[in-house]
């Protein structure tokens, strides 16, 4: 997979990527990501890369010509799956949508910033739309980590055990059971019994009750 982010604050998203799975996920080589700074591409001295919005109101809008400059670039180099523009209107993310993500090869990945993009950026460019969550953020580029973080992770090889990214909460809907580490009693808080018996068809029982149960109680919406 490779992946291009486009930003007018690369710096604000560099760093989930230089620690703990996403880089070795990178060294590894199973997915590429680079950043473009927006304004790279702008246009004439003042490396302009947003300005007021015709008809008034608060806000800078980003514009569209050094995104198209840049998008184009990209897209002379390589042919892309899709062009996704992180804003809070779009598609609220999901477990569903980061594993359809996770499918693709080539992504560009456009973060929105102050009062967003001009809207013909998403007539002409964009092919999904992706929120993280009903609140407003400063700008499109933690939610763009997020998206990353959680497509990444799925790609084949990436985490240590394999198995891991199917038992985690909501990949079958459901919120993941407890689990527990040594010591087996801390200050008399003992480990379910079940978990030492060694008896693995059990414990599957368990934790598959422990996870119908937590999901009824803290997240009944998951089931229906
Ligand atoms: Cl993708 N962008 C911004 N600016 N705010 C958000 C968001 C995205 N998702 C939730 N809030």
């Amino acid at each position: 997979m490779r992946i291009d982010i486009i930003t007018v604050l690369p710096e604000l998203l560099k760093s989930p990527f230089e620690a703990s799975i996403l880089k070795r996920a990178i060294e590894k080589n199973l997915v590429e990501v680079h950043f473009h700074n927006l304004r790279d591409y702008s246009l004439g001295n003042y490396k302009q890369v947003d300005d007021y919005q015709f008809g008034g109101g608060a806000g800078m809008v980003l514009m569209v010509e050094p995104i198209d400059k840049c998008i184009s670039k990209l897209k002379k180099e390589r042919e892309y799956d899709d062009v996704i523009y992180m804003t809070p209107d779009g598609d609220t993310l999901n477990q569903g949508i980061s594993n359809e993500v996770s499918l693709k090869k080539n992504l560009i990945i456009l973060c929105g910033h102050y009062k967003g993009v001009d809207q013909r950026v998403r007539d002409l460019f964009i092919t999904r739309e992706i929120s993280i969550g009903d609140y407003v953020l400063s700008g499109g580029e933690l939610a763009a980590a997020v998206l990353c973080d959680s497509i990444i992770r799925l790609l084949p090889g990436v985490l240590n055990d394999e198995t891991s990214a199917l038992t985690d909460s909501f990949q079958d809907n459901l919120l993941a059971p407890p689990v527990y580490t040594r010591p087996s009693d801390y200050k008399g808080l003992k480990v379910p019994e079940i978990l030492l018996s060694g008896d693995f068809p059990k414990i599957e029982k368990w934790r598959e009750e422990q996870a119908m149960e937590r999901t009824t109680k803290l997240r009944p919406d998951l089931l229906k």
